[in-house]
């Protein structure tokens, strides 16, 4: 193509473009993040999933699986920071060592765990701060996740609790820096550690050593992970072996560069005006998201079609789920599952209808959790540059025929 040329279909794209965003407008420009191919080429212990990176592995959940309120083992999304995650375990030596601020140092193996402490078993979401990013306008950087760098398991394992009551806290103890078994790139580059603060962690965080009644899957941490329900699962350390007790925050690399968002009231920022500081990500906000009909679906006339998929927040509850049909001037509501995994783990919706009319047609879906807190529009999305905790009213555009 010639450089005129270029200019000229340039120029005809744009202004298609700004004709396309006019119909959006209603809706609040709401763009659907849909239809990532899945790979032909299967992890171990998984079935087809989206994959960003193979090196390390970067897997994300198709849409289509959030309809039911456990998700999978193998269609469980997958991240790790570290190209060199261990490919070989020995569950006879495999070991957490709980070090620092304590009067008696621990290495736990994995009898020892199922054994000494009592089990104990949590129904809870996990989710990437980064889950949705490409659905932020401008895209920040990072990894384009759409919308599966998440979902919910029943996780079985040991109160974090009790193990660090065995090992016995010393005075002035404070923080916890937690490791998994994997290296850091390089030698002199940090090693994914993160560091908790002790009083934000209740009874209900546990070290896991089974997702839904199984091992946990190779590339979801097997053989222990540790497992915080209602908070971004940037600190679900996988592989688990290293549990230091401190009296303060250490400052290391994950914890000042990654995963956090401005620290003012609205937690927003432009690209042109950064925000002095940050604070981390922490606790999820209230999401609810469509698995059926997928975008693109083609639904015939008159049928009856049942929208389902879930929804979730950091442990508030989810109150309701509301659907429109009319990019989103009008709300009804769905019918929730009863709520018997509790408040840490997804609420199933479902809603049915039977299309009118023939073309294209849009369904959102909207959560309320128990605080009053409601997903906002895309129009309302308040931007990040890291692109944490996107939360925008769910869109699929389907198809009648
Ligand atoms: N050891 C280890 N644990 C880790 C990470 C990691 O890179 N190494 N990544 C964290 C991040 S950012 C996420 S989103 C989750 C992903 O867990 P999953 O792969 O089981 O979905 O693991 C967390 N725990
Ligand atoms: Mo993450």
């Amino acid at each position: 193509m010639k450089r005129r040329e270029f200019f000229k279909t340039a120029a005809l794209t744009a202004g298609a473009a700004a004709l396309g965003s006019s119909v959006a407008e209603a809706s609040g420009a709401h763009r659907p993040v849909d239809n990532r191919k899945v790979s032909s080429v299967n992890f171990p212990e998984k079935q087809p999933m989206i994959v960003y990176s193979d090196r390390p592995p970067l897997l994300e959940t198709p849409r289509s699986v959030f309809t039911s309120a456990l998700t999978p083992n193998d269609r469980f999304f997958v991240r790790w920071h570290m190209p060199d995650i261990p490919t070989y375990i020995d569950t006879k030596k495999f070991t957490i060592t709980v070090d620092g601020l304590v009067e008696k140092k621990l290495t736990i193996t994995l009898d020892q765990l199922k054994n000494d402490f009592e089990q104990v078993e949590v129904a809870a979401v996990q989710q990437c701060g980064g889950n949705s990013r490409s659905a932020f306008e401008p895209t920040p950087g990072g990894i384009q996740w759409g919308v599966g760098a998440m979902g919910c398991a029943l996780w079985k394992g040991v109160r974090l609790r009790d193990i660090l009551e065995k090992a016995g806290l010393k005075k002035g103890a404070k923080w916890i820096a937690v490791q998994g078994s994997e290296k850091p790139a390089y030698y002199e580059t940090p090693g994914f550690i993160r560091e908790l603060r002790l009083e934000d962690l209740d009874d209900h965080v546990i070290v896991a050593y089974q997702m839904n009644g199984e091992d946990l899957p190779y590339l979801n941490g097997f053989p222990v992970r540790l497992v915080i329900p209602g908070i971004y699962s940037d600190s679900w350390i996988k592989m688990l072996s290293k549990i230091t007790v401190g009296d303060k925050y250490q400052h290391l690399f994950f914890m000042d560069h990654a995963y956090r968002v401005p620290d003012n009231a609205c937690e927003c920022e432009t690209p042109e005006k950064p925000a002095p500081k940050t604070k981390p990500i922490e606790r999820m906000n209230v999401k609810s998201l469509i698995g059926w009909p997928v975008g693109g679906t083609k639904l015939t006339l008159k049928s009856q079609v049942v929208v389902r998929g879930v929804a979730f927040d950091g442990g508030a509850g989810i109150k309701k789920v509301e659907i429109s049909l009319d990019d989103g001037k009008t709300w009804q509501e769905a019918q929730l599952d009863d709520g018997k995994l509790g408040r840490y783990a997804y609420r199933t919706f479902r809603f049915g209808f039977k299309p009118e009319k023939l073309g294209k047609m849009r369904i959102m879906s909207r959560a309320t959790n128990k605080l009053g807190e409601v997903q906002p529009f895309a129009s309302e999305i308040k931007w990040n540059h890291g692109g944490y905790k996107y939360n925008g009213i769910d869109v699929v555009d389907v198809e009648i025929v």
